[in-house]
């Protein structure tokens, strides 16, 4: 439920980054979505600035469209970025006059990579949920944080049965819930519809008897320095032999292959297993070729077992969600049967030490137990 509060409050965003009556702000997201409705629309009729829209976003206009309109701020969620860092060099890539891009979900490398080629924009990323009843900001600028720790702001992240250490990160703090405390500065409104929808993202009794917080869904963790990082969707993270792996997580290391331009992680369920085990979807980069024995060394070096995609699906394109955020729930769907996909698979073959092809009889041993997970 949007209420006037909760508006104002978002409109903050534009107010805290310095969105003046000159700035001219650039959204290709959509209006439903509360980035472009309530941050880019509204903040920018708090603010006394210009809108500029456009239907749909398109990766090789959009440095075009920014110079055609003197664009001084674009907004950007989920994977917006990575597809602007993804389509092919140009010489004039750092003529424009954008020096601000405002939204969330962009990772660490594209982070690097956006700044590297297109110039020295500043980056806020935010966190902030439509419904939720707390943000960050980067405020500071520092790649891959979303915010950081003030003592205006206490952040108690809530260790759950269920968020543990995942993947190897020797440099960060524990992993945990974020849970936000409901008070009259900080309020749910919940949802439309039915009450029990509200109701189940309350937590009661969390830290002390009668206390109430909200659920936000999110891990996040924070470093020594107090900064703050998203880590993964709660729905996101799924659990191999008791372990969880945080999907964004292992992305950002296959990700980092040179073959690799895209890659999209999820879980997929294997009969008489508990859990689900890792799989990527993966879009090669253009004239390449993928290399199974260069890839298993790379995430054999950085994961650990139970975290490494066992199955590998490479794919002309990466679905996304009109939030730009990766489709998963089909490809969870559609597992690893090789007599059904017609992709290109391969399967994380533990003695060769390389992904190699993915056959029927791969298929068949692991269905009757032959081969061991
Ligand atoms: C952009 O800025 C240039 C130079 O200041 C100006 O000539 C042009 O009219 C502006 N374009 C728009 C669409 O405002
Ligand atoms: C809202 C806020 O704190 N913004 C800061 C983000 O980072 C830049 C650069 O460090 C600061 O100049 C802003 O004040």
């Amino acid at each position: 439920m949007i209420n006037h509060q909760r508006l104002w409050y978002g409109t903050g965003f534009a107010y805290v980054s310095g969105i003046k009556e000159d700035d001219v702000i650039y959204t290709t997201l959509p209006l439903y979505h509360s980035a472009a409705l309530i941050v880019g629309l509204h903040g920018c009729i708090v603010a006394g600035a210009t809108l500029v829209l456009r239907d749909k976003f398109s990766a090789s206009q959009f440095w075009d469209d920014c110079r055609k309109y003197n664009i001084t701020v674009i907004q950007y969620i989920g994977e917006l970025l990575r597809y602007l860092c993804n389509s092919p060099q140009k010489p004039n890539d750092r003529v424009h006059k954008v020096r601000l891009a405002i939204g969330n979900g962009l990772r660490e490398d594209v982070w690097r990579e956006f700044i590297r080629r297109f110039g020295d924009i500043c980056i806020y990323e935010l966190y902030a949920a439509t419904e939720g009843n707390i943000a960050f900001l980067n405020y500071t600028r520092k790649i891959g944080a979303v915010g950081r720790i003030n003592y205006l702001q206490k952040v108690s992240p809530k260790d759950e049965a269920y968020v543990g250490h995942v993947g190897r990160c020797p440099f960060f703090s524990e992993v945990g819930l974020l849970v936000c405390k409901i008070t009259q500065l900080t309020p749910f409104s919940g949802y439309a519809g039915a009450a029990s929808q509200t109701e189940k993202k309350k937590l009661r009794d969390v830290f002390k008897k009668g206390d109430l917080y909200l659920n936000s869904g999110d891990l996040l963790k924070i470093d020594h320095e107090n900064f703050i990082y998203f880590h993964d969707r709660v729905g996101d993270t799924f659990r191999w032999k008791g372990e969880n792996v945080a999907t964004t997580e292992v992305a950002d290391i296959v990700g980092l292959v040179d073959f690799v331009q895209e890659v999209n992680v999820y879980g997929v369920s294997v009969p008489g297993h508990e859990g689900r085990i890792g799989m990527a979807s993966i879009k090669m980069k253009e004239n390449c070729e993928f290399d199974g024995k260069k890839l298993f060394h790379h995430v054999a070096d950085y994961l650990p077992t139970y975290a490494r995609p066992r199955f590998l699906r490479i794919q002309d394109t990466i679905a996304i969600t009109g939030t730009f955020k990766h489709r998963k729930v089909t490809l969870v769907e559609e597992g690893f049967n090789p007599a059904v996909i017609k992709d290109a698979l391969y399967f994380l073959d533990d003695k060769a030490e390389m992904y190699v092809p993915m056959t029927e009889d791969i298929y068949n041993a692991i269905n009757n137990k032959a081969l061991k997970l």
